[in-house]
């Protein structure tokens, strides 16, 4: 076919979320590692191919994210890594699923925080490139399910709005072939592919602490920071006032007091880190060819 194409889309979400599930069953592929625990499976990104309506479409399996409260300075370098050479190669991205488990409840703090460095690393030109896509109905009963879909629809309203109204979709994915074809089909509208936010931030200024993800991740572990420290405060305060009679009670909240310095260690190595950590974008050769020519020139080979 005459303007056949790659298109490339990445999977992103929880671990556990489904999205080896959700290559498999688009791709037809048995052989991708599908998780059975709680246990993250997937541990490095990769890719899986396959043609689809006269193009060739490929999927980018990623590693989940993982459900810790803490912001997690270490995905998102690898993240920004990762996309940070496809795009030195030239290979930019159609589209994104964002698979969401429909197993996790009300909208978490966490959830909340995740979507927010998502959010940031697309920038909200590419929010019509995403599809957030809901897994896992089949697992409920219909009452279930019912109840489930009342929380499905309230992030749309709260932390997903913000995407949908710039033009991300929300699909309910039933974990079938179809229902994955359907999803890539929609992303696949676009003519062309483009950069994601990071990607261009990146190319301007390597120093990850400087893009707006950077920002987002450094701003969350400050405010945890904060919190715990006024947190710690209190209860040092409330330790010297009451001169606490019961040892236990003082054992306690040495306890507390120790874990709480320990968590504020943790965050602020994180953030240390956070700042010292350069990405760069390595400009091969094919970048040259395969970039998008710009006007109408074409690039012959
Ligand atoms: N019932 C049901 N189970 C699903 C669905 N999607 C995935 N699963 C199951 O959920 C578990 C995790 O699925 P994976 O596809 O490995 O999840 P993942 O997002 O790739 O997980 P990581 O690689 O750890 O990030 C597996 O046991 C799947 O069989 C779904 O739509 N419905
Ligand atoms: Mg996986």
């Amino acid at each position: 076919m005459g303007n056949e194409r790659e298109i490339l889309i990445g999977l992103i979400g929880l671990t556990g979320a489904g999205k080896t599930t959700f290559a498999s069953r688009a791709s037809g592929r048995q052989d991708l590692h599908i998780g059975h625990g709680a246990d993250s499976c997937t541990q490095y990104p990769y890719t899986v191919s396959f043609r689809l309506d006269g193009h060739r479409v490929t999927l980018i399996d990623t590693p989940g994210l993982d459900d810790s409260a803490r912001p997690d300075v270490d995905i998102l370098e690898s993240i920004a890594k990762y996309l940070a050479d496809s795009y030195g190669q030239g290979r930019l991205l159609d589209g994104l699923v964002f698979l969401h488990p429909i197993t996790i409840g009300r909208v978490t703090g966490s959830e909340n925080m995740r979507t927010r460095v998502i959010k940031a690393i697309l920038g909200e030109d590419a929010f019509k490139r995403v599809a957030i896509a809901t897994t896992m109905w089949d697992a409920f009963r219909a009452d279930a399910a019912a109840a489930k879909r009342v929380q499905h629809e309230e992030r749309q309203v709260g932390i997903w709005r913000a995407m949908c109204e710039r033009g991300a979709t929300v699909f309910k994915h039933y974990d079938t072939r179809e229902s994955a074809l359907g999803i890539i089909r929609h992303l696949s509208r676009f003519a062309e592919p483009a950069a994601l936010k990071l990607q261009v931030e990146l190319e301007r200024d390597s120093r990850l602490h400087m893009t707006t993800a950077g920002r987002e991740v450094e701003s969350q572990l400050r405010e945890q920071i904060e919190l715990l420290e006024i947190q710690l405060a209190a209860i040092r305060l409330q330790n010297y006032q009451d001169e606490l009679a019961d040892e236990d009670e003082l054992d306690d909240k040495d306890d507390e007091i120790k874990d709480m310095e320990k968590e504020i260690d943790v965050l602020t190595v994180r953030r240390e880190k956070l700042r010292g950590t350069v990405v760069r974008i390595k400009t091969f050769l094919a970048t040259i060819f395969t970039r998008r020519p710009r006007g109408k020139v074409r690039v012959r080979w």
